[in-house]
């Protein structure tokens, strides 16, 4: 899987290099190509933003400067993904999907928005990762890449894909590790039993009773509207 981001903050994208994310793109799983949209400005003040027509306040950032970083990725089969507070809400669902496609290309707008007639032409899909409003959409595309990344082949374990939360539409249940007794609490009984169907049946019992208490909307199949 490839990731295009057309971005004027490349260097935002830099923690991705850490932990699991780096690791996959140093193992070849997943390509990070970082594309700075101010290398396509025509003007010699590297100029890629102006005034909105019609007034009003911030700068609207150029067709022209976005559409020309576009053509420098664009490709057969590649879609193109605009970060927007207006766009649909990622879930898990549609992070699934997208793991399919060969490559991604995340257009990050900043200031008050991108020229419309560029977005008109070149966006595919409007997706937002919430219902808040951010300075630009490089956290947003972090997001996605990161939670993307996690479906792409060789990049997770087979075994915590498979036992995750949300997959089955439950919480995870909780997990335990040493010492035996912290603060006086113990580690729940049955986790110390090395009774295999017992443990399995007690996890299943805590994810069902954790969603019920959490996210109950989870298991009515609704999407949770806090
Ligand atoms: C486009 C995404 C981009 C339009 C981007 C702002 C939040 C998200 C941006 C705007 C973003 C999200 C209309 C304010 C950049 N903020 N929730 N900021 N408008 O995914």
């Amino acid at each position: 899987m490839k990731f295009s981001v057309l971005t004027l903050f490349p260097e935002m994208f830099t923690p991705l290099k850490e932990s699991i994310i780096g690791k996959a793109v140093e193992d070849k799983k997943i390509e990070l190509n970082l594309i700075n949209i101010r290398d396509f400005s025509k003007d010699k003040h590297k100029k890629v933003d102006d005034t909105p027509y019609g007034g009003g306040a911030g700068m609207v950032m150029k067709a022209d400067v976005v559409y020309d970083a576009y053509q420098s990725v664009r490709e057969e089969g590649a879609k193109v993904i605009f970060l927007s507070p207006q766009g649909k809400t990622l879930n898990q669902d549609k992070v699934k999907k997208l793991a399919k496609e060969k490559h991604l290309i995340l257009l990050c707008g900043h200031y008050e928005g991108i020229d419309q007639r560029v977005i008109d032409e070149i966006v595919d899909e409007e997706i937002s990762i919430g219902d808040y409003v951010l300075t630009g959409g490089e956290l947003p595309a972090m997001v996605l890449i990161d939670s993307v990344s996690r479906y792409v082949d060789g990049v997770l374990s087979e075994e915590s894909i498979k036992e995750e939360s949300f997959t089955n539409n439950l919480l995870e249940y909780p997990q335990y590790t040493r010492p035996e007794i912290f603060h006086g609490i113990k580690v729940p009984e049955v986790l110390l039993s090395g009774h295999h169907e017992n443990i399995k049946k007690w996890r299943e019992e805590q994810s069902l009773k954790n969603t019920l208490q959490k996210r109950p909307n989870l298991l009515k199949g609704k999407e949770d509207i806090q």
